[in-house]
């Protein structure tokens, strides 16, 4: 009995040392699903790149490295995630320069009011020298632990509330959620309204029960979260252009290949021009929409807005002087 059981013993043992043998662990290396999330629904565009920068990514390495898409906030909002792909229990995060902006303090460039004349400039700089600089910098920044895949787009971010709003005087005693970074919450406090910070899956629920009189955000995030149905005046303020960026966990980064680092680079690269046209086409959509859902559009003198929120393009942009000048001499 006793040589039966150290002989079964002995023989799970083997068994063991056998899975753990050479086959087994080149399966393991094989297969891989990188988990994705986004705070996004399905079919939107930032969403559907990545989507669709998965199938290839499958295709391309027949089926050993996939991603798996957690959308509409499934793993919480954009502070979780980049916790989680921190933690390296997220391998893809697609996150507003919003919120990275605390995490890598070069990024709040921007996040800077009026720092993008408009949305080509925006684009130009990111396709351009400054916006590889920007994506090596958080890859090289040791808090960061992300490394900085690629550029998404996220348009012109304009204020939406209850009443329109045409100046600074229309925004007098109006609480406006806005994302979460101080640079945010001065911003509106200079646009002449009061700036709460706040989490995107609570503002619903806020503009509701009148916890905030607005926000402001894209057409398509408008739109798509339905705050259009609370606050019928989309007030074309045109104070924030801020692009996104696809971030891959630095510490799942580094168990991969060259080979497979220098394939994800690829397809985030087209994942970033594919997600520009299904933008695009999105916003034209949405802004279609919107009005035939009973928004009105309200022209708003810039200019005004613009100086008045030079005193937060001074504070926080005067440390990145010399970078400032290179975004505004990007023609
Ligand atoms: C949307 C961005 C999303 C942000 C959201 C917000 O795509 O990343 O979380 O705004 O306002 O435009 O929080």
């Amino acid at each position: 009995m006793l040589n039966r059981t150290r002989f079964v013993v002995a023989g799970t043992v083997l068994a063991a040392v056998g899975m753990l043998a050479v086959p087994s662990l080149a399966a393991a290396q094989q297969k891989m699903v990188l988990k994705a999330s986004d705070v996004h629904a399905l079919g939107y565009p930032t969403v559907e790149a990545v989507v669709r920068m998965g199938k290839k990514l499958e295709a391309a390495t027949d089926g050993r490295l996939s991603i798996q898409m957690f959308p509409a906030m499934q793993l919480g909002g954009e502070k979780e995630m980049i916790e989680q792909a921190q933690l390296g229990a997220l391998q893809l995060a697609r996150i507003s320069v919003g919120p990275m902006g605390p995490v890598v303090d070069e990024l709040n460039v921007f996040n800077l009011p009026f720092v993008f004349r408009d949305e080509s400039h925006m684009r130009k700089v990111i396709d351009g020298p400054i916006g590889q600089e920007m994506l090596d910098k958080l890859t090289a920044n040791p808090n960061s632990r992300l490394v900085g895949l690629c550029w998404m787009d996220a348009g012109t971010r304009n204020v939406y509330t209850k009443k329109p709003v045409k100046g600074p005087g229309d925004l007098k005693g109006q609480k406006i959620r806005m994302m979460g970074n101080p640079i945010f919450v001065e911003t509106m406090n200079a646009m002449g309204g009061s700036g709460m910070s706040m989490g995107f899956s609570e503002l619903y629920n806020a503009l509701q029960t009148g916890v905030v009189d607005g926000a402001e955000n894209n057409p398509p995030s408008y739109l798509t979260q339905n705050h259009y149905q609370i606050t019928k005046y989309y007030n074309l303020t045109g104070h924030l252009i801020i692009p996104e960026i696809l971030v891959f966990s630095k510490r799942t980064w580094d168990t991969l290949s060259a080979q497979d680092q220098a394939l994800i680079k690829k397809l985030a690269q087209e994942a970033q021009s594919e997600q520009r046209s299904l933008w695009d086409a999105m916003v034209a959509d949405s802004m279609v929409k919107l009005k035939a859902g009973g928004v009105t559009v309200v022209d708003v003198d810039r200019k005004v807005f613009f100086e008045a929120t030079k005193p937060v393009r001074d504070k926080y942009g005067s440390k990145y002087a010399a970078l400032l000048k290179r975004i505004e001499d990007t023609n």
